[in-house]
């Protein structure tokens, strides 16, 4: 596997029990069964496809329980994207997402991506309808997917919807930085001019060219 794919960086956040991990299996293509409750963290890693581009997704798979968690800010800090996690048959789980995107909003970058997803919405043993996620994910300006790791409905969207969301947050990003570094230091000439980018760089600025092809023919 080559190690030059942009990786982006994700957590899996939400109460004990609520399915991060068995949403982050399922993802993962492994067979849908009981885990144990999740001790700290663990990383799971998955190659996605997003608009033609390879990009590796470093899943970190939380640990809901109030004993377990012990993660540091700048574990937060570097996140690029979180999957905030409820389960639509416990309505407390529901009524704690507000405070876990408080923990967000103070640990994590202003530029992070969120999804919202309340999972196990196969079962028939609801407590928090659709329409009410609905009312919520609105309020707070968030996209919301109701999935189901067990059925395997809708994960995979899940986590494609944070991916693009990443993507369009690094675009407008690296855009904004690029047009500041090369209009401070290139002057354009009938000759054109010529950046040497490294490997990384250069991806970024192709994934990046919409807000780029501005500044380069000025
Ligand atoms: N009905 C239903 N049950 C599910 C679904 N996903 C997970 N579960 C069940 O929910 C329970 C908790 O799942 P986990 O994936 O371990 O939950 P977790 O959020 O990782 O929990 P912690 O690691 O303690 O934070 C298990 O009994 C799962 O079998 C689902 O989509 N539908
Ligand atoms: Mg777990």
């Amino acid at each position: 596997m080559g190690s030059d794919f942009q990786s982006y960086k994700v957590l899996v956040l939400g109460d004990s029990g609520v399915g991060k991990t068995s949403i982050v299996e399922t993802f993962c293509g492994n067979k849908y069964k009981t885990f144990d409750s999740t001790i700290n963290s663990d990383l799971k890693c998955k190659i996605i496809n997003l608009n033609g581009a390879s990009i590796k997704l470093e899943i970190w798979d939380t640990a809901g329980q109030e004993r377990y968690k012990s993660l540091t800010p700048s574990f937060y800090r570097d996140a690029m994207g979180v999957l905030l996690i409820y389960d639509v048959t416990r309505i407390k789980t529901f009524e704690h997402i507000k405070g876990w995107l408080q923990d967000i909003k103070e640990y994590t970058s202003p530029h992070v991506s969120i999804v919202l997803v309340g999972n196990k919405c196969e079962s028939s043993d609801r407590q928090v309808s659709l329409d009410t996620g609905n009312k919520l994910a609105d309020m707070i300006r968030l996209p919301l997917l109701e999935v189901s790791s067990k059925n395997n409905i809708n994960v995979e969207t899940a986590f494609m919807t944070l991916a693009r969301g990443i993507e369009e947050v690094i675009k407008e990003n690296v855009g904004f930085k690029l047009y500041k570094t090369l209009t401070y230091k290139c002057k354009p000439s009938s000759l054109g001019f010529r950046i040497i980018l490294s490997e990384k760089y250069r991806k970024m600025l192709l994934q990046s060219m919409k807000y780029l092809v501005i500044p380069l023919h000025m």
